[in-house]
Order: C-alpha cells, then structure tokens, then sequence
C-alpha cells in the first residue's frame, strides 16, 4: 500500500465521513478505498469497446468558471459525429446541468466523457452506456410477416 496526500472540500469530507459512519466503516481510508473502487469499476465498464452504442453523459458545471462553457461547447463540437442531442438546465445562478445523448462506438464515448468530466469545475459527471446491438437483432423487434 501507498500513502498519498489528497485535498478535499469541507463539505465533500464531511459527506464521505457521514457516509463512513452509516456504512460502518472502520476508518475514513477504508471508505475512500471503498468510494475509489466503485468509482474505478464504473469507469471500466464491461462493454466491447469496439461495439456500437447509445450513451447518457450527464454533469453539473458552474457557466462562471474561466473559459469552462465555451471550452465544453468546443468538445462538443469536435465530437458531432458522437453527439445526437444535449439538453442544457440552468440550475441556479452559478450551475448547469447537461445531460448529451451520444451515438458511437464504446471507446470513442468513453474517451469523450472523459475529456468533459475531468475538466476543472465539472462535478457529477456520470456516463450511462446502453449497448445498441440489441435492437438490431432482437426477435422482438422484428417485424411480422
Ligand atoms: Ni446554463
């Protein structure tokens, strides 16, 4: 094992110590490990990477920070081949909410969300991959004859 030295926001602290004391974690490490792993293996998905599919990719990000708004725009139009359709929800003063539908093969969709929800003043992001090879070959898509 590896000892590292990580900075945190007050409130997000506050809220893994909460969710240590619920869980019955043994030490705030053994919940973060616990939070890191969950968060690994989603990042991982077991999908084929080469497959063709359907993806949710869902964020908050705060319009104010420097250049974030038009930056994201920016990779959103790099990858219009990925992008269907995004709806845009102005939470509050300070965030956003998107949610884009994207069409593609896994490791494209992937390589995308990535490069939007690593980026400064992104938080909640979440991608959702819904495989689509089963609608072209399910039986009961098919039609009757
Ligand atoms: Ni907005």
């Amino acid at each position: 094992m590896q000892r590292i030295t990580i900075t945190i926001d007050d409130d997000l602290l506050e809220t893994i110590d909460k969710i240590s004391v619920q869980r019955g974690y043994a030490s705030r490490s053994e919940t973060l490990r616990d939070l890191v792993r969950d968060a690994v293996t989603r990042a991982q998905p077991t999908v084929d990477r080469e497959a063709s599919c359907y993806a949710a990719l869902t964020y908050v990000y705060e319009h104010e920070t420097r250049d974030l708004s038009r930056r994201l725009t920016t990779a959103q139009h790099h990858h219009h081949d990925l992008s269907v359709s995004t709806l845009h929800v102005h939470i509050d003063a300070h965030d956003c909410l998107e949610v884009s539908v994207l069409k593609g093969n896994a490791d494209e969709i992937m390589a995308f969300a990535d490069s939007v929800v690593t980026q400064r003043g992104v938080r909640f992001g979440n991608l959702h991959i819904i495989p689509s090879e089963h609608s072209t070959d399910h039986p009961e898509t098919q039609s009757h004859d």
